[in-house]
């Protein structure tokens, strides 16, 4: 029952970082699909371009407001395979409950 597993090693963070921007509008995510590797910390930089939108990925417990003119970092170190989805959770408009993502992680 340690909870150091739970945290990346120091080795794990000397790996390369992945940096993904992702565009958010009415009513998709561009990438819709984003591809990262297990263990390499991985940071999104989340970009509106036209209103306010939220990112949720709720199996790594991650969230964000997404507001145009900003760049939101959100930074974390993908520790399960598997693909995810993610959710627009502010609401936009008609289109809201369509607007999602999909995050794989593979193997290194
Ligand atoms: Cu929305």
């Amino acid at each position: 029952m340690s909870e150091l597993s739970l945290q990346p090693t120091v080795h794990e963070m000397r790996n390369d970082e992945q940096v993904i921007r992702i565009s958010a509008s009415k009513f998709e995510f561009n990438p819709s699909e984003i591809v990262v590797t297990k263990g390499v910390p991985v940071t999104l930089e989340l970009t509106s371009q036209d209103r306010h939108h939220g990112f949720k990925l709720a199996e790594f417990h991650l969230r964000a407001d997404i507001k145009p003119g900003v760049i939101e970092k959100v930074r974390f170190v993908p520790d399960k395979i598997g693909t995810f989805t993610f959710i627009c959770d502010v609401f936009c408009g008609d289109g809201h409950e369509e607007m999602s993502g999909t995050l794989r992680v593979i193997e290194q």
